[in-house]
């Protein structure tokens, strides 16, 4: 059996419409943006010290390590986007910045092969240590992960013999034999970047340290627990880790033994891509199985109608089963993208319509409101409700913001939002044994192969603002392959054309086949007719009770103060309210409104009270969830109560 796989990122160009307008964002002005803050130049923004860090441990200048154990992550996300980029657009001046930065990092890298700025300037001694609190593998990944695509982008080598001798040290320490170390990072990362880095080199030794540290992960005894007695502690676990224990790292069972999702948000969703990779290039059909089951889990049970997972601010976690509230929803953008970096290895596993709708869901809106219209700041948690001077008080957490900032002293998520606009081509689309997968509508082409035969397919769209797409088929000459276009779940009723006769669909797991001889200049007409519809959540999800939130095609829409004054809780929408949705075109960035009539509930004198209130009418209007506090700082609501 062989398995659909993404097309090489400058086979997918992006060229016009709104993911296209977020692609140049990030390419333009997020990329040059977040080199700045990496290298500390951005006044009145936290601090990053990656660049510096490095530039310390490689001996060019004297200082201090700044900043947390996994720091150096956040500039091996950087390189990664600024290499995607490097793909799709070519340039010179960030080549060579790209490889003076390149030099920096080999040079601070040590004779055998380790590299990690905080241990190698603030702990020499403790190396390999704290496998559990330290991220140390984590941070490697991340390099790994950068090191396969810059070499991928270039043809150059410079970072990826950086990364292939980490990762032989890697190999040489970790792993069953008599004198290596047991262990496994209490971060996941490294497994999906080891299985890259097989892929690219064709060493088989990576994908199997990655299944290593997979299959040894919360084996009793728990390498965890032996660590931490060597370390001389107590027994106690950091704060973080208090009520799920080591599940917090995904750790207090063997993984073949996960069932449902638990601990940290991001690790759990990177853990999981790792597995999918794994059942993908080792064609196991158990880890295949327990990876679905696993998913399943999350899309039913966890996920927030954002695509967001992880609601616990404490530890950055999933919590029970359904619990998803609103105003203290964390959400991390980070965990977004986890979500869709699942959604998107899922689809090369086994096509199906139902996980490209997660990974939309996702993309169009937890992961785009981490983004700000500008590109210059971002949020890192992701509230469903927002009442700005309660968030400020209620929340400790110094990541929680009502406004989005240029850079956070964690700053996981910017260059993460970053890496994967900079490399969307590659979740837009599958090349299947038989053909092409279409799975995002976005304006701009694909180049692929139908056998030996180069094929063009356009897509013309202005998705999510309008609901057509027409693709033009253009083989260099006729060819026989499979086209598959994705029927959005929440689409009721797709139309289909082809070479505008209308066709029936032939609807194989939520996407429409289309096989036949393509002639050059065949035409495909998908039309997804998006009405405002009502979302309601389960019952068991007791923070949505009696409410609705609105969606329009992929987009979620909330209320934000600016259109509708405050005290958003005291508008309720009667069942039969007519909403209607128009594009506006000065409005952030141009995007489509939906507009109604509501009522609000006036403030009573006293806090309490029998008599009932009286609404009055008010007019209502809502903006996607994606494009919220783009307008300065006040209330935001996603879910209103129905009347
Ligand atoms: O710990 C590394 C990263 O920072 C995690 O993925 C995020 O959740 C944040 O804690
Ligand atoms: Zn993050």
């Amino acid at each position: 059996m062989s398995y659909p796989t993404s097309l090489p990122l400058p086979s997918v160009k992006l060229d016009h419409g709104f993911l296209a307008g977020r692609a140049r964002l990030v390419r333009d002005t997020v990329i040059p943006w977040q080199w700045e803050a990496l290298n500390d130049r951005i006044a009145g923004a936290e601090r990053s010290g990656c660049v510096h860090n490095f530039q310390v441990a490689a001996g060019e200048k004297a200082g201090k390590f700044h900043g947390l154990f996994w720091q150096d992550s956040d500039l091996a996300k950087w390189i990664e986007a600024a290499s995607y980029r490097l793909a799709t657009h070519p340039d010179a001046t960030l080549e060579a910045e790209l490889d003076r930065l390149i030099a920096t990092i080999a040079k601070a890298q040590q004779a055998d092969g380790y590299l990690n700025t905080y241990f190698q300037l603030v702990e020499p001694a403790n190396r390999w240590a704290n496998l559990r609190d330290c991220h140390e593998l984590y941070v490697a990944g991340h390099f790994i992960e950068a090191g396969v695509a810059h070499f991928t982008a270039t043809g150059q080598r410079s970072l990826l013999d950086v990364v292939c001798k980490l990762a032989d040290l890697i190999g040489r320490t970790f792993g069953p034999g008599p004198d290596q170390v047991p262990g496994y990072c209490g971060h996941e990362e490294i497994e999906l970047a080891l299985v890259k880095l097989a892929r690219v080199t064709g060493g088989e030794r990576y994908r199997d340290l990655a299944l290593y540290f997979i299959e040894q992960r919360g084996q009793s005894p728990n390498y965890f627990e032996l660590e931490a007695k060597r370390r001389g502690e107590d027994g106690k676990l950091p704060w973080h880790m208090h009520h799920d224990g080591l599940g917090t790292l995904q750790a207090a069972r063997p993984v073949r033994d996960l069932a449902e999702p638990v601990g940290h948000a991001v690790r759990m969703m990177y853990l999981l891509a790792a597995m999918i990779d794994l059942a993908h290039d080792r064609k196991d059909a158990a880890l295949a199985e327990q990876s679905r089951g696993l998913w399943s889990a999350i899309v039913q049970q966890h996920l927030y109608v954002t695509g967001g997972v992880g609601p616990e601010p404490h530890g950055e976690k999933f919590g029970e089963p359904f619990d998803l509230p609103a105003d203290r929803a964390y959400a991390e953008t980070c965990a977004a993208i986890g979500v869709v970096m699942c959604a998107r290895r899922l689809l090369d596993l086994d096509l199906r319509g139902a996980d490209a709708d997660v990974m939309e869901r996702a993309l169009y809106n937890n992961v785009l409101a981490g983004l700000a219209l500008d590109g210059r700041t971002y949020f890192y948690v992701n509230p469903l409700e927002v009442v700005p001077t309660v968030a400020k008080r209620r929340y400790e957490c110094h990541l929680v913001k009502t406004q989005r900032v240029p850079w956070f002293g964690c700053a996981c998520c910017p260059p993460n939002v970053a890496r994967l606009f900079a490399s969307l081509g590659a979740y837009a689309c599958s090349q299947t044994p038989d053909g092409l997968a279409v799975h995002l509508y976005a304006g701009g082409e694909a180049r692929f192969k139908a056998g030996n035969v180069p094929v063009r397919l356009r897509a013309q769209t202005e998705y999510p603002w309008q609901d057509r797409v027409e693709f033009r088929i253009e083989p260099a000459q006729a060819v026989e392959f499979t086209l598959q276009l994705r029927l959005p779940g929440w689409c009721r009723a797709p139309r289909l054309t082809l070479n505008g006769a209308v066709q029936e669909i032939e609807n194989v797991a939520g996407y429409a086949r289309l096989r036949r001889v393509w002639q050059p200049g065949d035409r495909v007409g998908l039309e997804v007719p998006m009405p405002v519809e009502r979302v309601r959540a389960d019952a068991r999800v007791f923070a949505a009770a009696g409410q609705v939130a609105l969606q329009r095609g992929p987009m979620v829409y909330c209320l934000e103060e600016v259109d509708n004054g405050p005290q958003l809780s005291a508008l309720s929408l009667p069942r039969t309210a007519k909403l209607e949705a128009r594009f506006v075109a000065d409005l952030l960035g141009g995007c489509v409104v939906i507009e109604g009539t509501a009522l609000r509930t006036p403030a009573g004198e006293a806090l309490y009270s029998t008599e009932t209130p009286t609404p009055a009418v008010a007019p209502l209007r809502a903006v996607p969830y994606a494009l919220w506090a783009n307008r300065g700082e006040g209330e935001m609501r996603l879910w209103l109560r129905e009347t």
